[in-house]
């Protein structure tokens, strides 16, 4: 209680309150050489990729460090009209649910795929907090290629971690939640009854990436906050924090932040596939949405699963066990050498590290301290290597520089500390600009941190950007931190609302790109290889357009014929076979977005015309001194009407012979 007492009957108003006070010297905070050292001359790439989750954008934001460039936006599970993902009939069923077709989610974290322990720069894994998924999206084309969706659960938080080989996609449901085959039309009172906390194990393919879901742990119904794979002597091992240990379901800043300790739950995920292999899980009937995206056929399916299975924590006594510590967790992160196992209580004046040889001990000498909902507690001093003492208030979370130091950021007194593993001595700390929430060291959950660059991500910005209205900019700020002192270097606006981020030296990703897609592997059904070879063909009321682009004309450019009524779908391919020469396709007035066609790729778009007129079409894309030639029309008739379907070909020799073909009608 004493934390409560401390800041007043509301803790989070509090919080709220401390975190938009401005520490001193913000501007004095940067020191002389600090430009030449975020300067990346014009024509040099940056030596970093920095992926930034976009929050309530529900996309990835891809900057270079240590300029702070934005050079991509990555949708994952929104919209996005840029470039027709979830728009076209390609991308639609990506965002395909159980709940059907939902286009938006929040995305909170990101963790890149792993070998030994080490970024290997093939994927990296997103999750959608609100309703509950996660998603690969392959770094050769930065393209979301896979979305699964995840049963049993709802707020899914802390996901989408990883183990060391990448062996699985871990997450954890946020909000305790009546299981799928539970009747959930149950009184929120009945929540010690009812309710479970569902941590899911993702299965993930050594060589394709594809993601399956393999089994699913049943664990008491607390919230799970935030996790970490064990790695190196911890392999094998998974930690999640949790908060609400007290079971509240109203009023949570004050009923769930009544105990001086929650968790963090330990989970041997080597012995729950032992006890899967035995088929000691219970197949819960349930439905969730697999999306998987095929760069063959450039087009994504959906496919509904049925069943899952789940191992239950109580019946299985030896797959959880519960360490006390204080106070409502949020950040769970495992160092480099997998040994210490440290936990951030947002309310907590200390940093409690666990050691992983003493958890083993005390597991084998059952120094319990008893049971929480059948899950054996481990004594508090069992686990505990040591408490790092006032570190600052607030703390979130901790990220390594392979050196041996741990750097916290702290949302209430708005700093970066960095504090030695071993010694638990507070080191350093800088003040951030100004309420930090999560914090990012490049490689810095990993066995081999890259370090040098540390990005603070931070909430409430007041005086550092051109203010923009009510809401401004959220920003991350870069530290240098090659030295024994950090030292601030930049500022940077983010896109969306930044939470956890990833780096990897450029290296591992900027030579693996695609360039473009070779034209003879495209197998999309509707693909149309050569301008000779496009045409308009009518089934019924629907009409599809066997379309071409290439600098600088469509062909077919004029469709007659189409009538109010129809379906028309514009299939359009992309001849160009060159790096970066995408074309785009709009139509006025369709509900929809564009197109953006990637070199050699096939994408559709659905128009369905309201009323008759001429309605022109354009490449949107500037891809040439006559891009803006780069147009069409297509004339709409009423319904009922005789006017034949007919189109041109914008290519001079075929034109010569038959400026005007007649579409196949089927
Ligand atoms: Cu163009």
């Amino acid at each position: 209680m004493k934390i409560i007492q401390l800041f007043g009957i509301s803790a989070f108003a509090s919080l709220a309150f401390l975190g938009s006070c401005k520490p001193k010297g913000t501007e004095t905070a940067v020191s002389g050489d600090a430009a030449e050292k975020v300067y990346v001359a014009p024509g040099k790439y940056d030596e970093v990729y920095n992926f930034v989750s976009g929050g309530f954008n529900g996309q990835m934001n891809v900057y270079g460090l240590p300029s702070g460039r934005l050079l991509k936006v990555v949708p994952i599970f929104s919209v996005n009209p840029e470039n027709g993902y979830g728009y076209s009939e390609e991308t639609k069923p990506m965002l395909e649910t159980s709940h059907g077709f939902i286009p938006w989610d929040d995305q909170h974290h990101l963790e890149l795929s792993q070998t030994n322990g080490e970024q290997d720069g093939r994927w990296i894994f997103a999750n959608a907090n609100n309703t509950p998924r996660v998603a690969r999206v392959n770094l050769k084309t930065f393209r979301t290629e896979e979305i699964i969706e995840l049963p049993n659960s709802a707020g899914n938080h802390s996901s989408p971690f990883i183990t060391e080989n990448t062996e699985y996609v871990v997450a954890g449901t946020r909000f305790a939640v009546p299981t799928d085959d539970m009747n959930g039309d149950v009184p929120i009172n009945s929540f010690k009854e009812n309710f479970k906390g569902v941590i899911s194990f993702i299965g993930v393919n050594k060589e394709t990436g594809d993601m399956n879901l393999s089994f699913q742990i049943e664990a008491p119904g607390v919230n799970f906050d935030l996790s970490h794979a064990g790695k190196g002597k911890s392999h094998g091992w998974f930690f999640f924090s949790c908060y609400n240990s007290e079971q509240a379901n109203t009023l949570l800043e004050v009923n769930a932040s009544q105990n001086d300790k929650d968790f963090i739950m330990a989970v041997n995920w080597k012995k729950a596939e032992e006890y899967l292999k035995a088929g000691k899980g219970r197949k819960v009937k349930t439905q969730y949405a697999h999306n998987k995206f095929d760069e063959s056929t450039q087009t994504a399916t959906s496919k509904m699963e049925q069943e899952v299975t789940v191992l239950s924590a109580k019946e299985l006594k030896d797959i959880c066990y519960f360490m006390p510590t204080p106070k409502s967790p949020h950040g769970c992160d495992v160092d480099p050498t997998g040994e210490y196992i440290v936990g951030s209580g947002k309310l907590a004046a200390l940093i409690p590290v666990h050691s992983f040889t003493k958890m083993l001990k005390a597991i084998e000498n059952k120094e319990f301290a008893g049971e929480y909902d059948g899950i054996p507690i481990l004594k508090y001093e069992s686990t505990l290597y040591g408490e790092v003492q006032k570190p600052g208030l607030g703390p979130l979370h901790t990220e390594f520089d392979g050196k041996g130091n741990a750097y916290t950021s702290f949302f209430v007194s708005s700093e970066v500390v960095k504090w030695d593993i071993k010694t638990l001595k507070v080191l350093d700390r800088q003040p951030t600009f100004y309420s930090v929430g999560h914090l990012m060291v490049v490689g810095g959950d990993t066995k081999k941190p890259y370090g040098k660059y540390l990005v603070a991500y931070n909430k409430i910005t007041k005086d550092r950007f051109l203010p923009t209205g009510p809401e401004l900019t959220q920003s991350a700020q870069l530290y240098d931190i090659s030295g024994d002192k950090m030292k601030l270097l930049l500022d940077f606006p983010t896109f969306g609302e930044p939470h956890y981020a990833q780096a990897v030296p450029a290296s591992l990703i900027k030579d693996n790109q695609v360039k473009f897609y070779n034209i003879a592997d495209n197998k999309h059904p509707y693909a149309t290889k050569g301008e000779a070879e496009s045409k308009v063909v009518r089934q019924g009321n629907k009409v599809h357009v066997y379309m071409t682009s290439i600098r600088s004309h469509f062909a077919p450019d004029n469709i007659e014929g189409i009538k109010v009524g129809d379906e028309v779908y514009f299939h359009v391919t992309n001849l160009e076979q060159d790096w970066d020469v995408p074309h785009g396709f709009a139509i006025k007035g369709n509900q929809n977005a564009e197109l953006l066609i990637m070199p050699g790729e096939t994408c559709t778009l659905k128009w369905v015309p309201k009323k008759p007129g001429m309605w022109p079409m354009y490449c949107t894309d500037f891809c040439s001194a006559l891009h803006q030639e780069m147009q069409g029309y297509v004339r709409v008739s009423p319904a009922g009407s005789n006017v034949p379907l007919t189109y041109s070909l914008n290519n001079k020799a075929d034109n010569a012979k038959s400026p005007v073909k007649t579409a196949v009608t089927k």
